[in-house]
C-alpha cells in the first residue's frame, strides 16, 4: 500500500510519496508561499495532489496532509492558525480534498504527525510517552501519550509555541505577546542574527551554528542566547509533564547532538534536580520526512 503525504509549513511544503512500511519513495518541496492567502494555498495542495499522482500512479489508498494551525483531526478542519497562513482558519481541507479527489484525506497539525512520525520511524521508535517540539518558522509541539497526541477538549493542545516566555515581550503573529516562538524558533535565531550581526547578507541556521562552530564570538553568543531561550521554555514543559524524552525536530535539528547539549547545559541550571534523572532529550531524525509520516500513520 501506498499514500500521497503532504507537509505544510509557515514556509515550506513537503510532499511525496509513503509506502506502507514508512518508507519515503519519493521527496519533494516548494514554498508556502502563506502570504498570497489560502485560496492560493488550496489551489497549490491540490496541484500537488494532481502532480503527485501523475508522477506516481493513481493506485493509492489515501492523502495524508500535516499542516501548521491547530486541526480538529476528525473534522480535518482548520480550527485556528496563527497568521503565518493567513486566512487559513477556518478552512475545511478534509471536505475540500475529499471533494476534488476520490482517496480518504487524514489531516492533523504538523507537529502532531511530526511526533507520530518520529514515532513510527525515528527517534522516539518504541516510546510511547513524550513530549515533540519543532523549532521552525514557529515552534509547534506535540504531547504523546500512549502512543496517540493528546488532543486536549478541542484539538488544540500542545501549542507550545504561544508560552508565554517574556511578558509584554515582542508581538506574536497570534495576536499576543512575548509568546516562546518569538524567541526560540529558527526564525528568532536568524532574525537575531541578522540584527547582532548587522550583515546584509541572508543568514539561516545552518550557516549560523557554522560560524559558531567555527568558533565566530559574536555567533557564539547567538546561539548560546537562543539556547537560552529554547531551555527556558522547556523549563516549564519539564516542570509540567516531568518527561523522560523530548524529541527536537525542525531545520536545526540537523545539527545533531551539539543542538541538544547545547540545549541541556542552559535546562540543567533551570530545573529541579529531581526532574533531570530520567530526562533525555534528543533530536528528531526523520528530517524532513517527519510530518509527511505521521500524516500517513495517521491516515493508516
Ligand atoms: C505556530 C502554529 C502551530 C504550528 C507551529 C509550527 C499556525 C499557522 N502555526 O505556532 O500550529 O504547529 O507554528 O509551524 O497557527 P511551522 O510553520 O514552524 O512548521
Ligand atoms: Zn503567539
Amino acid at each position: 500500500m501506498k499514500y500521497l503525504a503532504v507537509d505544510i509549513g509557515g514556509t515550506g511544503i513537503k510532499y511525496g510519496i509513503v509506502e506502507d512500511n514508512g518508507n519515503v519513495l519519493a521527496l519533494y518541496n516548494m514554498d508556502t508561499e502563506a502570504s498570497k492567502g489560502a485560496n492560493c494555498l488550496i489551489e497549490k495542495v491540490k496541484d500537488i495532489i494532481r502532480f503527485l499522482l501523475k508522477e506516481h500512479g493513481e493506485d493509492i489508498d489515501g492523502i495524508g496532509i500535516s499542516t501548521a494551525g491547530q486541526v480538529d483531526r476528525v473534522a480535518g478542519e482548520i480550527i485556528f492558525a496563527t497568521d503565518a497562513i493567513p486566512g487559513w482558519t477556518g478552512v475545511k481541507l478534509k471536505e475540500i480534498i475529499e471533494k476534488e479527489f476520490s482517496y480518504p484525506c487524514y489531516v492533523d497539525n504538523d507537529v502532531n504527525c511530526a511526533a507520530l512520525g518520529e514515532m513510527w520511524a525515528g527517534a522516539a521508535k518504541g516510546e510511547k510517552n513524550f513530549l515533540c517540539l519543532t523549532l521552525g518558522t514557529g515552534i509547534g509541539g506535540a504531547i504523546v501519550l500512549n502512543g496517540d497526541v493528546f488532543t486536549g477538549s478541542s484539538y488544540s493542545a500542545g501549542e507550545f509555541g504561544h508560552m508565554n516566555l517574556y511578558p509584554n515581550g515582542m508581538e506574536c503573529n497570534c495576536g499576543h505577546r512575548g509568546c516562546y516562538e518569538r524567541y526560540a524558533s529558527t526564525s528568532a535565531l536568524v532574525k537575531f542574527a541578522q540584527e547582532k550581526a548587522g550583515t546584509i547578507e541572508k543568514l539561516n541556521g545552518k550557516i549560523i551554528f557554522e560560524r559558531a562552530n567555527n568558533g565566530e564570538k559574536i555567533y557564539k553568543d547567538i546561539v548560546n542566547q537562543w539556547t537560552y531561550n529554547v531551555a527556558l521554555g522547556l523549563k516549564s514543559l519539564v516542570h509540567i509533564f516531568n518527561p523522560s524524552l523530548i524529541i527536537i525536530g525542525g531545520g536545526v535539528s540537523a545539527q545533531g547532538n551539539l543542538i541538544t547539549d547545547l540545549i541541556k547545559e542552559h535546562l540543567n541550571n533551570m530545573i529541579m534536580p529531581s526532574f533531570n534523572k530520567n530526562l533525555m532529550l534528543k533530536v528528531a531524525s526523520c528530517g524532513n520526512k517527519a510530518g509527511m509520516l505521521g500524516a500517513v500513520y495517521g491516515l493508516k
